[in-house]
């Protein structure tokens, strides 16, 4: 009777605590703050995607961050409610609303683009591995997100996050801001609550780089970790999907549900056993006993390349001391040893080019319908040229990067003889030359690196990287414009990122560290982006 009584008291206590703290902003709320919104009664799936729909509604005008809404969204997140209702809670992300890179493919209403008026109506003949994943894990696919169209495999002078079909993607930190890319939809959303988390892909840097751009968290896992069946690719050498979101936690959340072999991706059974909890991974001591690198010489060549970025390096050795006061080992001079051959190299881009002539075909091939009929990189060449010029912004956007590939001479497949040494070029260069031979000649656990320099090493190895928030330009920075002109690059207040690299499938690691840091310094909360939706979820009082 006494015990009850305590119990009764006790849970009055925790609802009054929730109640009177209130629920935080959905600019903030973490995914496990938001299932235990949902566990205990304060608000249901379906209320969450009408406050996510509501924040969306509010700032894509301007943002362009999302280029479609699930039409099923709510529907789906009544199916969950009433799955929860009758006990059946399938896993952490139960109820939870999520955006994909419009470039993911859904057996749905949803298209999937990659942001080109010529896969409008293309629909794929069932979900993406990763889209069912999601689904198997309770998650709502709450939309897709904007991204550099064709992720940024197109033009030479085109803009982060712009396609024809979603518009100008711009971030929020400064007006007009560039939102990197090419998963900059992802960036913006995740950045301002209007998902509780997204998906990206990176083939060089298309995670990591809008990750640091809008303030937030990104994981870059090994190309094989998370399967590419049915996501418009690149290069299968070098395309992973992976998570963005506001914490350390929440992308770790993500990455579980969304990582692991799958028969339709014959690189993920290059997974060494079971997955690693990468929940478990974020310990605030993770960093005891690690042993990180800096390759000083990589710091030296960026600032060589670019003078504006000596804030990034600053915040980038005061973040080194702050690791080593969390038990870090910091060497200073893990240097990568074949870095002037790596910034002279082309290989990349033959491996690209080479790849993705291939890559994308096969995707081509297996839709369901293709009302444009595009069936290879020259058939959507022809489409954005001469088909739908003017959507296309052709040419005031160039073609560059496919007119390479496609060049009669100097183009070629990747079963050309000519493949082979480019490929084993980059393994070298990002291997042994590069951030493996550092890794292994020093015995280190992980490299940091300032996240504007980190994706290229990682890129050409499958090797996985973390970006999590490290600062923001001063108030007092010049504004510097992107290469096109019309967005700003950097500038006050624009958000940078601290990067942890590391060996193939070593993700728990770098959760680890990433999230000890993050817990030291809680960088996100000291600058505020300058546009904030005000759509917030409905709480209802819990009646007892
Ligand atoms: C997908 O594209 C088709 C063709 O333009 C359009 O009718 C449909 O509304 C789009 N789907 C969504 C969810 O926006
Ligand atoms: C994966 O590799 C096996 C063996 O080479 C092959 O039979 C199979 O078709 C491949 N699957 C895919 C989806 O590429
Ligand atoms: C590493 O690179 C830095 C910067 O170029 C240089 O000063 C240093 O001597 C190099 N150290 C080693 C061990 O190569
Ligand atoms: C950076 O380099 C440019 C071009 O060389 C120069 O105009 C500018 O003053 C430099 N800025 C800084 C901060 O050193
Ligand atoms: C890597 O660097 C070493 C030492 O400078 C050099 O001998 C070698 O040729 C380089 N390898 C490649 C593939 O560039
Ligand atoms: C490219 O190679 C040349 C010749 O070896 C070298 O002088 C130059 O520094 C290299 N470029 C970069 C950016 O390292
Ligand atoms: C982009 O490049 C193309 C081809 O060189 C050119 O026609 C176009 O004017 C360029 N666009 C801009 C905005 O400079
Ligand atoms: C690659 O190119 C060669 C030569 O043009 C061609 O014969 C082959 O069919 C192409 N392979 C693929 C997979 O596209
Ligand atoms: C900005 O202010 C800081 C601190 O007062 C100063 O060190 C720095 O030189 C200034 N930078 C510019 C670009 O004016
Ligand atoms: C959901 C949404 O707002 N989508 C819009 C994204 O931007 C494109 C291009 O401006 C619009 O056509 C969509 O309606």
């Amino acid at each position: 009777m006494v015990a009850s009584f305590g119990i009764v008291l006790w849970l009055v206590a925790q609802v009054w605590v929730i109640q009177t703290a209130g629920f935080p902003s959905l600019i903030d709320a973490t995914i496990e703050e938001i299932k235990d919104g949902l566990e205990c009664g304060l608000f249901s799936s379906v209320d969450l995607v009408t406050a996510y729909l509501g924040r969306i509604a509010e700032v894509n005008a301007d943002l362009k961050a999302v280029t479609e809404v699930n039409p099923d969204a709510l529907e789906i997140a009544a199916a969950l409610d009433d799955e929860r209702a009758k006990g059946k809670i399938r896993g952490p992300l139960h109820g939870i609303p999520i955006l994909i890179k419009n470039n993911i493919a859904t057996k749905d209403k949803m298209n999937n683009t990659a942001g080109s008026f010529a896969l409008l109506g293309a629909y794929p003949p069932r979900d993406s591995h990763i889209a069912s994943q999601l689904r198997a894990a309770g998650v709502v696919i709450l939309g897709k997100s904007n991204l550099s169209q064709w992720a940024n495999f197109r033009s030479s002078n085109s803009s982060n996050g712009w396609s024809a079909h979603g518009g100008q993607v711009h971030a929020a930190y400064i007006k007009n801001q560039d939102p990197s890319g090419s998963s900059s939809g992802s960036g913006v959303a995740a950045s301002l609550g209007l998902a509780a988390a997204c998906l990206g892909s990176e083939t060089d840097g298309s995670i990591i780089s809008p990750s640091q751009r809008n303030n937030i968290v990104g994981i870059k896992p090994s190309v094989g970790l998370t399967s590419r069946d049915l996501v418009i690719p690149i290069s299968e050498h070098q395309d992973t999907v992976g998570p963005m979101g506001r914490t350390v936690r929440d992308a770790a959340t993500v990455l579980q549900a969304i990582a692991g072999p799958d028969p339709n991706d014959n690189y993920t059974s290059a997974i060494p056993g079971p997955l690693p909890d990468y929940l478990a991974a974020c310990k605030p001591d993770a960093l005891i006993g690690a042993r990180l690198g800096i390759p000083a010489n990589t710091i030296e060549l960026f600032q060589g390349f670019d003078n504006t970025s000596q804030p990034e390096i600053d915040a980038f050795f005061a973040a080194s001391k702050i690791l080593a006061m969390a038990g870090a080992t910091i060497l200073p001079n893990a240097n990568f040893t074949n870095l002037t051959e790596w910034a002279n190299s082309t290989a990349e881009n033959t491996v690209l080019n080479a790849d993705f002539l291939v890559n994308l075909a096969s995707y081509l091939a297996k839709l369901a319908t293709n009302p444009n009929n595009v069936h290879s990189l020259a058939d959507v060449s022809r489409f954005t040229k001469e088909v739908m010029p003017g959507p296309e912004e052709y040419p005031s956007r160039d073609t560059a990067v496919w007119d390479q590939a496609l060049d009669p001479v100097s183009g070629f497949n990747n079963t050309d003889p000519r493949f082979w040494p480019a490929l084993q070029q980059d393994l070298f260069l990002g291997g042994e030359g590069g951030l493996f031979g550092a890794l292994d000649r020093n015995k280190l656990d992980a490299i940091i690196l300032p996240s504007s320099f980190s994706p290229g090493f990682a890129a050409i190895v499958g090797a996985p990287i973390v970006t999590v928030p490290m600062g923001f330009y001063p108030a007092n920075a010049s504004v510097v414009m992107n290469t096109r002109g019309d967005l700003v690059d950097t500038g006050p207040n624009v958000p940078f990122g601290l990067s942890f690299l590391g060996r193939r499938f070593d993700e728990a690691k770098l959760i680890g560290y990433a999230f000890a840091f993050e817990q030291m310094t809680q960088v996100r909360k000291n600058v505020l982006p300058v546009v904030i939706p005000k759509t917030e979820v409905k709480v209802r009082p819990r009646s007892l």
